[in-house]
């Protein structure tokens, strides 16, 4: 019986790289809703092209803990992810993927695909759904339509620190918000940072709501986001973040509301003269891995990557801050004329989008969404 399991993984293993090749080289045709191929080699780093240095980061933690041995078998994870190969992101899977490569012994692979390449967030969770891909990284937002409860992160100015942040995604609750993926063919292992949100244009500096008023602006597919900038005046249009780079330079929209380190290491810049320090949003990233993929594993192995992915959130955390405000600078550098709002400017748009909280408080559930703002003010009184 044994021999049946392992010839059918290994066919199962064949057909997943027959399937990510395949995936991998229509990208490289521009298929997959990812950067066209000429702008996958800019973000690939072609010198004078894309961002080639990047702050003083603190390096990852040594690796501990014991090689694991015996005859549990070789796997490769396919990772795929939507930022470049210079974002945070890219840096802690490389911290994940030296972990489960040394604990080992390299009987745990991973590939990494950055840049959309094998898919947008949408199409690369349901990769995982499908047992075609391994693992991925998406933001909360894009999410929602599996596990709704996620939304609560989509309310705008909910978090005014990161640690408040880490502090509601690492209790109890988060842990529950992680659980509800369970059956849903997605196993979600930790939490991480994509950060603040700030808003680029092509257009006009923007410190106000009024700036915003007729904007076109590509916000992520959820349906907060679009009342957010809705409500505020703009002309939100939900699209995959693969496609955002090509719709700005196209002028179809004229802006898009990202971190400092994403607009940076996706070359946004190029296309986008204007930024505005609003900070309207702060999103979380999940580290997940396909369920089927999981249920296959042995528990030595499945323990090591959940340990993994919890040492990958924790340094991913350390360089996301360490990026933001170098990106913020390195923008500037490269010409985008920046905003930084005072904190009564932040409270207008604050005020502005109170609506959007009267709208779906009820939707996501109201003592859900209290729950969140008791722990945030409790651990702002600390
Ligand atoms: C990258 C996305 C991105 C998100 C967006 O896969 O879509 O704008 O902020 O980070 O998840």
């Amino acid at each position: 019986m044994r021999g049946v399991i392992s010839l059918l993984r290994k066919w199962r293993f064949i057909l997943g790289l027959l399937v990510v090749s395949a995936v991998v080289f229509a990208a490289a045709c521009g298929d997959f809703g990812g950067q066209p191929a000429g702008q996958e080699e800019e973000a690939a780093g072609d010198e004078g092209t894309a961002v080639a240095d990047e702050p003083e980061l603190t390096p990852p933690p040594e690796i501990e803990g014991e090689v694991i041995t015996g005859d549990l078998g070789e796997y490769t994870i396919n990772f795929g992810i939507g930022l470049s190969e210079t974002s945070p992101q890219y840096r802690s899977v490389e911290y994940f993927r030296d972990i489960l490569e040394e604990r080992t012994e390299g009987r745990l692979q991973v590939r990494i695909f950055p840049n959309s390449q094998v898919g947008d967030d949408l199409q690369m969770m349901n990769a995982l759904q499908s047992g075609t891909l391994e693992m991925t990284y998406p933001s909360t937002s894009p999410a929602t339509g599996i596990v709704p409860e996620l939304a609560v992160f989509d309310l705008p100015f909910l978090f005014p620190s990161p640690e408040a942040a880490d502090e509601v995604l690492d209790s109890e609750l988060g842990q529950e918000m992680l659980d509800r993926f369970d059956g849903t063919g997605i196993k979600a292992l930790a939490f991480a940072e994509n950060g603040y949100r700030q808003l680029t244009n092509s257009q006009r500096p923007v410190e106000s709501p009024d700036d915003v008023r007729g904007l076109d602006l590509r916000v992520m597919e959820n349906p907060i986001q679009v009342d957010i900038w809705r409500t505020l005046g703009a002309n939100p249009t939900s699209m995959a973040f693969g496609e955002v780079f090509s719709a700005m330079e196209q002028g179809v929209v004229d802006g898009q509301e990202n971190p400092w380190s994403t607009i940076l290491t996706s070359n946004f810049y190029e296309v986008q003269g204007y930024g505005s320090e609003t900070r309207h949003v702060y999103t979380p990233f999940i580290i997940m891995i396909s369920e089927q993929f999981w249920n296959e594993l042995p528990g030595e192995y499945q323990e090591l990557i959940q340990e993994a992915a919890e040492k990958t959130r924790d340094y991913q955390r350390i360089i996301s801050r360490e990026y933001d405000q170098w990106s913020k600078e390195r923008l500037r550098d490269e010409g985008m004329e920046i905003t930084e709002l005072t904190d009564e400017q932040r409270r207008e748009f604050e005020e502005a989008v109170q609506p959007v909280y009267d709208r779906w408080a009820p939707e996501i559930g109201e003592e859900l969404v209290e729950r969140v703002q008791e722990m945030v003010a409790e651990f702002e009184e600390r």
